[in-house]
């Protein structure tokens, strides 16, 4: 019984970037970085978590809308850009989280029971199709990659936009005049599919349908086009989201718990590690890729997260500098202020580079708080601790905080962000 397929078919897809991330990604290389314009070049890639979880989000509600078994996709880890021939790391879904509480919501199934006791018996070998949203052409105005007219007509074999576009800068890389272009190729496409062994036979453009589900016109044509009898698996390569998610789909956190041993190794981190009583938990996004994004924040009203506090209307002012990169006195402000709410006795950080625990450690000195960090770094156990914490101070724009506060909000648990609101 437990194998039987689900005749209202599934959802299947690649925890891949797409179309909204690669384009301002690409934008950035190639003005900031004259001398190179690789997706992977210079930047330091990390994980990339916040993203895949606002975007799981949104699938999530894709899938419960079609009615269709959501595939649990394997989390991805990007290597360092240094790494960036070597494939990215893929860890099962529930590794980090559990699969019974989304159960509460709608039907889901982990990738490799997907494919070891469904995938054979409705979508073998030779029926394979990836689904994207446009071939690249529409976005040839938008894109800042050199390309050709001959190297636009190889694309056109391309599996779907987020392929294309990852294929594209692949194929820049070489120069418009390299060899014909692969479906999978670039990470983690193309190791994404190859760990599950998986190959497309053909491609389907969906558009103009699109994801928002929350428009009903759209889900009837959703069904109406692909009816699972003919569509068993639609299979996105890149997932059927937006970033960030919708306003519609932040509810959904509430089903999205860590494991029990993730909580568990939070738990035994501020044991041993915390001095006993409350702490604030903070999270400074400040890499050099950050640096980098947050010179665009002038340019646009939002960017990434930043609806979380400026809203998804812009409806309480422009994102600003100071949320993006909060400078130290900014920090040191706000948590002194949080401290004191709270009565902390000590401070957590978490950062993807400087946690600034020297500054810190001279600030809250005369309050008599320590300030910590985790080493050697882990960002999911950083989530955790950020989530336990008494109050947490996050970042507006970064959606590695959005994480953190939509999982305390989640359970009522108080939240706030460096610069903002605006005094
Ligand atoms: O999670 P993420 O999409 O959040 O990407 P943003 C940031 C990655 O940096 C994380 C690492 O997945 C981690 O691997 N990182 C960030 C951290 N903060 C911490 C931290 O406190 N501790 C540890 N250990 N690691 C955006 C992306 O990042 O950055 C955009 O969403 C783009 O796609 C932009 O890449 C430049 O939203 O902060």
């Amino acid at each position: 019984e437990e194998c039987s397929p689900d005749e209202n078919g599934y959802i299947l897809y690649c925890p891949c970037m797409g179309k909204h991330y690669l384009l301002s990604y690409q934008h950035w290389e190639y003005e900031n970085i004259g001398s190179c314009v690789l997706y992977f070049c210079t930047f330091k890639l990390t994980g990339r978590f916040g993203n895949q979880a606002d975007h799981f989000l949104g699938s999530l509600a894709f899938a419960k809308a079609l009615n269709r078994t959501l595939v649990l996709p394997h989390w991805i880890v990007h290597r360092s850009p240094k790494h960036h021939e070597s494939p990215s790391v893929m860890v099962p879904f529930d590794d980090w989280f559990q699969v019974a509480p989304l159960q509460g919501y709608h039907r889901v199934i982990l990738m490799a029971e997907f494919m070891r006791s469904i995938a054979p018996v409705i979508w073998p070998p030779g029926e394979r199709a990836g689904l994207s949203q446009s071939l690249f052409t529409d976005l040839l105005t938008e894109c800042m990659f050199p390309v050709t007219p001959g190297l636009l007509e190889k694309k056109k074999v391309g599996l779907t936009f987020s392929v294309t576009i990852t294929v594209l800068c692949y194929m820049a890389r070489k120069g418009p005049d390299g060899d014909g272009c692969n479906a999978k190729d670039g990470n983690p496409f193309g190791p994404f599919w190859d760990h599950i062994n998986v190959n497309f036979d053909r491609s389907e453009i969906f558009q103009p349908l699109h994801y928002d589900i929350h428009r009903q016109d759209n889900l009837e044509k959703w069904k109406e086009k692909y009816p699972p009898k003919e569509w068993p698996v639609l299979a996105f390569v890149g997932a059927p989201a937006s970033f960030p998610v919708q306003e519609e789909n932040i509810h959904l956190q509430k089903y999205f718990k860590w494991t029990e041993e993730m909580v568990q190794k939070g738990s035994d981190f501020k044991r041993t590690h915390l001095p006993r009583g409350a702490y604030v938990g903070i999270h400074l996004r400040n890499g050099i890729d950050w640096e980098r994004a947050c010179s665009y924040v002038d340019k646009s009203q939002t960017l990434f997260s930043s609806p979380q506090c400026v809203g998804y209307r812009n409806d309480k002012g422009p994102t600003t500098q100071e949320m993006c990169l909060p400078p130290l006195s900014t920090i040191v402000k706000h948590v002194k202020r949080a401290v004191k709410q709270v009565n902390a006795q000590s401070v957590f950080v978490a950062s993807d580079n400087n946690h600034y625990i020297p500054e810190l450690s001279k600030a809250l000195e005369k309050m008599q708080v320590s300030v910590h960090k985790l080493d050697p770094p882990d960002p999911q156990l950083d989530l955790v601790i950020l989530g336990l914490s008494n109050h947490f101070i996050g970042n507006c724009v970064s959606s590695f905080s959005a994480f953190v506060k939509r999982d305390r909000d989640a359970i009522g648990f108080p939240s706030s962000f460096f610069g903002f609101p605006v005094p």
